[in-house]
């Protein structure tokens, strides 16, 4: 028993031991007043009932009541640590932001780790991508590059997100995950087969979230001390090194420890073995935008490293836990549109949708006043605006300074270097179709170069054995997208299709073949 204990089994007995000598404290209500008695319910009598006037009890029991916030909607099951980000490489060519201002700058950052379809109670070890989120304490406001361990994604078109969240979840009569939804979805949206391609292969069961790169996924706009603009990407890349588990693995622990990747994080930080990741830019100009092949703006490709290499920023630092997991991971939001002057979104269609999704879901969920609960706020900068009151309204609410603007009497000032850079957008505006675009190159790269013939082999099982429980009309619309990427990924995925099929025909066959008083023609004209 002894032996199996690490720093999270020890979490009481290490507090405990962190309060030296120190008392107890006193309890109290919480409006502080000291409690004299709590462990028996103030009652007429010791078989009861209860008096109303026991406000020792009611406050306990309606705080309780309100202990649950909203989970999140996707992303709910995670882990967060806070570190620092430092700059080792000069970039204020490209971008103003003055978190990159000079070499060994350090800026102070909160991290969430997180799987995405399941609920918050939901094991670890599923095949998923996983949420990387950053949040960059700077002086000018907080910077979130809030992305994924993949550098693409599912869909390319904002609109399509709540239905593709749906397909996830839960079926809504059954309340089951339901595959039929899941593939009957991916199969429709062709454009999905790259990220559903790279959540089949090896990457999509990462070992816990410290052996993992991280992406800002999409294409941002990075605006220098001069207004020259550039397209970029981000890239975090591990400096533990890439692992991954096998599927017997990943099966095992969620049923033995489906909290594996959390303990995982939280125990290397707690040991001192502090997990870190080297960050990294791609860069496009303005021109070469103009000219790629594909639409650099499109979340479901990546862009060469050969043709954009990488450029290394700096490393970031995971070197504390969550002292309290509610107080600073459960509230800790995260906000595309969090960016600091220098940083600015591209016009990819999903990051746009983000930039108002995000802070509508925390007003939702946490409150207007989220950005004032600590682990959000923008601690670094002063905020001064034209915000007041509201639920929850914590601090000062910005004491006598005038609530409306302009005024005359020493109004925060405007900066104009932080303007925004100017862009043209010149087309008709349409509801335009992304799904005829080219969707299939870049899998057959990746099915055909990137992936080794072992690594090909695992993601067709990986993928015949998920899509053999989806119909079978949806089984082979999504066997023609795969024949469209590469004939061969599609032959062994069928190949694997067939043979469970098969399995699955014989048990049916065994099981209405037995059944007592049905012929075997009257039961093969049923199915
Ligand atoms: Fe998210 N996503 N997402 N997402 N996402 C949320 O925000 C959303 C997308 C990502 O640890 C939600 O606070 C829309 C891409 C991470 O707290 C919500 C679209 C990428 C996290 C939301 C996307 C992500 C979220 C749920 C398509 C990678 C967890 C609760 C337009 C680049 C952050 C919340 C954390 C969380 C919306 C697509 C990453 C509902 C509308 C693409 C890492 O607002």
């Amino acid at each position: 028993m002894a032996d199996s204990r690490d720093k999270t089994t020890d979490q009481m007995k290490m507090w405990k031991e962190s309060r030296g000598s120190q008392r107890p404290d006193t309890l109290t209500t919480g409006g502080g007043q000291p409690i004299g008695d709590k462990l028996n319910l103030m009652t007429a009598g010791p078989r009861g009932p209860l008096l109303v006037q026991d406000v020792v009890f009611t406050d306990e029991m309606a705080h309780f009541d309100r202990e649950r916030i909203p989970e999140r909607v996707v992303h709910a099951k995670g882990a967060g640590a806070f570190g620092y980000f430092e700059v080792t490489h000069d970039i204020t060519r490209y971008c103003k932001a003055k978190l990159f201002e000079h070499v060994g700058k350090t800026t102070p950052i909160a991290v969430r780790f997180s799987t995405v379809a399941g609920e918050s109670g939901s094991a670890d070890t599923v095949r998923d991508p996983r949420g990387f989120a950053v949040k960059f304490y700077t002086e000018e406001g907080n910077w979130d590059l809030t992305g994924n361990n993949t550098p693409i994604f599912f869909i390319k078109d904002a609109m399509l997100f709540p239905s593709f969240i749906h397909t996830q979840k839960r079926n809504p009569q059954t309340h089951m995950k339901d595959p039929d939804m899941v593939w009957d979805f991916l199969s429709l949206r062709p454009e999905s087969l790259h990220q559903v391609s790279f959540l089949f292969s090896d990457r999509g069961l990462p070992n816990g979230f410290r052996h993992m790169n991280g992406y800002g996924s999409h294409t941002f706009k990075l605006v220098n001390a001069d207004g020259e603009r550039f397209y970029c990407k981000f890239h975090y890349k591990t400096d533990q090194g890439i692992k991954n588990m096998s599927v017997e693995e990943a099966g095992r622990l969620a049923s033995t420890n489906p909290d594996y990747a959390i303990g995982d994080l939280f125990n290397a930080i707690a040991n001192g073995n502090y997990p870190s990741w080297t960050f990294f830019i791609q860069v496009m100009t303005f021109e070469q935008a103009e000219n790629f092949r594909f639409n650099p703006f499109d979340l479901t490709k990546v862009w060469s490293h050969k043709e954009y290499p990488l450029i290394p920023v700096g490393k970031m630092v995971l070197n504390r836990n969550p002292v309290n997991y509610f107080a600073e991971v459960e509230q800790l939001a995260f906000d595309p549109s969090n960016m600091p002057p220098g940083v600015e979104p591209s016009p990819d269609k999903m990051l746009q949708g983000r930039l108002f999704s995000y802070p509508d879901t925390h007003r939702h969920r946490l409150g207007a006043n989220y950005l004032q609960i600590p682990v959000n706020c923008p601690f670094r900068a002063r905020v001064s605006n034209y915000q007041r009151d509201g639920p929850m309204c914590m601090f000062d609410n910005q004491g006598g300074a005038p609530n409306y603007y302009p005024n005359s009497f020493s109004a925060p000032e405007n900066q104009p270097r932080c303007v925004e850079s100017k862009f043209q957008v010149s087309p008709d505006v349409a509801r335009y179709n992304t799904d005829d675009e080219d969707n299939v190159t870049q899998v057959r790269s990746f099915y055909a170069q990137v992936l080794n013939e072992e690594e090909r082999q695992r993601l067709c099982q990986n993928m015949a054995g998920a899509l053999k429980d989806a119909q079978l009309f949806i089984q082979r619309r999504m066997v023609d997208n795969l024949k469209a990427a590469h004939p061969d990924y599609a032959n062994r995925v069928q190949t694997y299709l067939d043979k469970h099929n098969m399995e699955a025909q014989e048990k049916t066959s065994v099981r209405v073949y037995s059944r007592p008083g049905v012929s075997a023609v009257a039961a093969s004209s049923k199915m």
